[in-house]
Formats: structure tokens, sequence, C-alpha cells
């Protein structure tokens, strides 16, 4: 976005204010919570066990979703009922609602009824001028009225946009409606211009990724203030089966749209690997594929993802990490949240150093900046960090006694009373348990009010 503008944040929220801003990394939204993305949860609506659906909201927040999508989409399904039903449980439970809710529907009365619900300022998903300007000004000033944000899809009443030119020319047309006949605020607006997948083999499909990324960019650079998001797993359609191929593009995708300015998306964080840990041969294909580098990059992908396909060559690989090392290989554990061998690798460390918190301030430390460093590239995401934070975690806790056990020697008069805490808004608790823990060695006295004080 040019910068000298104001800034206008996009504030959303549940229970608790999420503040977009041009700092803000990219804003990743929980996607198991969709009747048509996860079987799993359509059983459970279809079931009506309504109880178990809260439990994947709930693994959604704590795996680091920062909005959750809400889809009851499905044909065999009354989705103003579902909708109704499973908000207004989310309602009551405070470590979901904690978070913005993104009513997700292509049916305008699901939507409606999923504003009524909700507290907080959500988000619409989504509206368009498929049916035409009328319809399209009446619903964004009901969505106005309700206070939410809205994202728009590049569509209109000639259909979807699925080319550079169509996207930009029918995200400006919805954008100017919004702002000038709506009166929308433009901080809230959020556009879709729609990723398609790439490698299908059919020539009007080549530029799909390219394309997406330069309408990202014109939005950003063009319409003040709009923001830009997109279903990230679109795009590896093709390589339905090869989880590899798919993973790999998937954060090489996201990877450019944020350099290109996307602020949000829908991503499973399940089916993401780290930028940094794709096989770069592999990375090359796919981007010869993104860039449409050249004519041949869609058979030269297929080729390679053949070699790759669940073979016992990537079982060989997998664990390859494990021969580097120890310093190394909790990097790695760091990075991919691995927490299978952390204690034996802690272990080893911790008979190379004198002190145990040799081991923390050193190794653990620098793999926890490099995790750091990815994900302010946007080479990491949230939901990976999280795993990231409980390799960290276990690997703290296996040398609590070590650290215990070096208590200082010398009378048990107390060095004096530490009040500990991390002040509200801020989760970061890792450090500041160390920190407790080692004074307590040295004989203070901690009250730990916790986090978020
Ligand atoms: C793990 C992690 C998380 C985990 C936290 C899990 C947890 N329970 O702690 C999760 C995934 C939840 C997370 C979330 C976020 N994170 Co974070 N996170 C990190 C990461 C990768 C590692 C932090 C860590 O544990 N380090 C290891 C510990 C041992 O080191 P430490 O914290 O520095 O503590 C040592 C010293 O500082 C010191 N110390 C610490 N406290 C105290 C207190 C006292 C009294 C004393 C004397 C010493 C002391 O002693 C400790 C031991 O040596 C850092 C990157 C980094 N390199 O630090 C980013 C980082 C801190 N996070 C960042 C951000 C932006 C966020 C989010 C806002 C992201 C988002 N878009 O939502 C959210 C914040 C949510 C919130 N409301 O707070 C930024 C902060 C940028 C900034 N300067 O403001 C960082 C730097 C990443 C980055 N490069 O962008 N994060």
């Amino acid at each position: 976005m040019s910068t000298n503008l104001l800034p206008r944040p996009m504030r959303l929220s549940g229970l608790e204010p999420l503040v977009i801003t041009e700092a803000t990394n990219f804003v990743n939204v929980g996607e198991r919570t969709n009747v048509t993305g996860s079987r799993k949860f359509l059983r459970l609506i279809q079931e009506r066990q309504f109880e178990e659906a809260l439990d994947i909201a709930r693994d959604q927040v704590e795996g680091g979703a920062q909005i959750l999508d809400v889809n009851m989409d499905e044909g065999m399904i009354d989705g103003v009922e579902a909708m109704t039903t499973f908000l207004n449980l989310i309602a009551a439970e405070p470590d979901i609602a904690r978070i913005p809710i993104m009513i997700d529907s292509s049916k305008w009365e699901i939507i409606e009824a999923g504003l009524k619900c909700v507290q907080g300022k959500c988000v619409v998903n989504s509206i368009s001028l498929k049916g035409g300007e009328e319809e399209f000004i009446h619903q964004a000033t009901t969505i106005k009225r309700f206070g939410a944000a809205v994202i728009v899809m590049a569509f209109d009443e000639d259909g979807q946009a699925d080319n550079y030119e169509r996207r930009i020319e029918i995200c400006e047309r919805s954008y100017k409606v919004l702002t000038e006949k709506v009166g929308f605020p433009p901080e809230d607006i959020i556009f879709d211009p729609n990723i398609f997948p790439v490698a299908t083999g059919m020539e009007e499909h080549r530029l799909n990724a390219l394309d997406f990324f330069r309408a990202t960019k014109w939005i950003r650079d063009n319409l003040p203030y709009a923001k830009v998001s997109g279903g990230v797993s679109n795009v590896s359609f093709s390589f339905r089966g090869n989880n590899k191929v798919r993973e790999a593009m998937h954060s090489s995708f996201l990877y450019h749209a944020i350099q290109n300015g996307m602020s949000m998306g829908i991503v499973n964080p399940t089916m993401l690997e780290v930028y940094q840990e794709v096989d770069k041969r592999l990375m090359t294909y796919i981007e010869d594929v993104l860039f449409d580098r050249r004519a041949d990059a869609t058979e030269r992908l297929l080729e390679f993802a053949q070699t790759i396909e669940g073979t016992v060559k990537v079982e060989a690989k997998v664990l390859e990490w494990r021969n580097e090392p120890v310093a190394k290989r909790l990097e790695h554990a760091l990075i991919k949240g691995i927490t299978e061998f952390i204690e034996e690798d802690v272990e080893e460390a911790r008979q190379q150093f004198t002190l145990p918190l040799e081991v923390i301030e050193g190794p653990l430390m620098d793999g926890m900046n490099v995790v750091g460093d990815l994900f302010g590239e946007g080479k990491m995401f949230l939901p990976q960090v999280v795993k990231s934070a409980r390799v960290m975690k276990k690997a703290v806790a296996y040398l609590l006694p070590y650290l215990e056990a070096e208590k200082a020697e010398g009378g048990s008069s107390s060095s004096g009373k530490v009040l500990l805490a991390t002040v509200k808004g801020d989760v970061h608790d890792i450090g500041k348990n160390i920190v407790g823990v080692v004074l307590a060695c040295n004989n203070f006295e901690i009250i730990d009010l916790g986090v978020m004080v």
C-alpha cells in the first residue's frame, strides 16, 4: 500500500481484539470448521455432535488460528440452523470466542443468520457483484450495519475473474461501489482475487498464480487500505494425493503472495511446509510453474513429483537430519515442530555443556531465533511457531530438574522477592518461566502472576 496514507488498521474482535496493521505478519484463518473442507466436521454437524465439533474449533485456536472460519454450506444440512446453533455454542466458550469469527457462506440467508449471532467484530466471507450492483449494495449495507468486515470475491455479472485484467477491473469496481455508494470503511474491505489451480495441463491455467500475485500487488498499491485474502489449498489441486508437493507448493505460493501484499488467508497448517525446508530442486520446479518461467514447467514438475510420491527415498530423507550435529538437530526439531527426539537430543547437548542453562541459552535459543527470523520473513506461520514453542517447552521441561539441582548453595534465607508476569496482550512466557526457575534456584522467592496480566 502507498506509504503516505495515514494508518487505518483493520480492527476485528472476538472477546479479544485483533488489530491488523501494515506491520502485522500474515493472518491465518483456521479452516477446519468448514463442512466443505473437512469431512470430519461435516459428519459431526450432520450427526449433530456439536460438542465434538466445538473441540475442532478449540484445536484450531490452540493451534494458532487468528480468525475462525465457519462454513455450513452443504445440501444435506439446514445451513441457517446449523450456523446459528454452532455460533451460539461458540459464544459460550471463551477460549474459542476470544478470536474473531469468519462467517463463510455463498448463501446470503446463512450469512445474515450468522451476523445475528456473533459478538465482537467478525468478517463476512463473501459477497460479490455476481448478482448485480443492487444486490451487492443491499448486502454490503447490511454487513456495514452489523459492523462487520467483508471479503469480496472477484466475481461479477459476467462470471469469475480468471485473468489479471478481470481481477483488477472487478476489484476496482467493487471498491468504488463500497466506498462511494455504501460508505463502507475501506480498511474493512478484503478482496479475494481467486486462487486457482496451477499445473493442470491446460494452457489457460498457466498464469493462474502469477495473475493472482500481480492482482494482489495492484490491489494493495491502488485501493487504499483494502486487504487481500484467499484459499491457498486451491493452488495445488492438481496434486491431490501427493502431499509432499502440495505442502511445498503452499509454502512457496504463500511466501510470494505475502511479498506481493496478501494479508490473510485460509490455510491448513498441516499442509504447509516451512519454506526454507523444501528440497531446493522441488522448489525450483514449483516456482517455474508458479511464475510460468518455462513452457515445459508443468511437465517437469509432474515428472519430478512422481519420483517423490511417498517413496522410500522420502522416508530416508526424513530421518537424514538425525545424522547432523546435535545443535543442528535441535534447530531442525524446533523449526519443524518435532517433539519425538527432543529429550534425547537435549540430553546429548546437556552432556556437552557445563551448565544446563547453557543448553537453553546456546542451541535452543539459537534455534528459536531461526524460527523467529523465518516467521518475520513470512517463511513460517503462526501455527508452525506454536508447534516450535511446544518443542521448546518440552526441552525446557526436560532440563528443569537439572536446573533445579544447580540450586545455589548457602542457607535458606531468601535473596529477595521477585514478581513475574507478561504484560496484557503478550503470551510469550517461555523466557519468563526460565527466568523464574533460575531465580528460584538462586534463592529468590518467585511470585508468578502468569501471562497477559
Ligand atoms: C515462540 C514464539 C511465539 C509463541 C509463544 C509461545 C509461548 N508460550 O511463549 C507463539 C506462537 C504463541 C507466539 C505468538 C506471537 N508472536 Co511470537 N515468537 C516466538 C519466538 C519464535 C520465540 C520466543 C521464545 O520463546 N524464545 C526463547 C526464550 C527462552 O527466549 P526469550 O523469550 O528471549 O527469553 C530469554 C531472555 O529474553 C530473558 N528474559 C525473558 N523474559 C525475562 C524477564 C526477566 C525479568 C529477565 C531478567 C529476563 C528475561 O531470559 C530468557 C532466557 O534466556 C520469538 C522469536 C525470537 N527469536 O525470540 C517470536 C516473537 C517474540 N513473536 C513475535 C510476534 C510478532 C508474535 C505475534 C504477535 C504473532 C502474531 N502475528 O500473532 C504473537 C503474539 C501473541 C501474543 N498475544 O502475545 C515477534 C515479536 C516482535 C516484537 N518485537 O514485537 C517475534 C520476535 C518474532 C518475529 N521476529 O517477528 N510467538
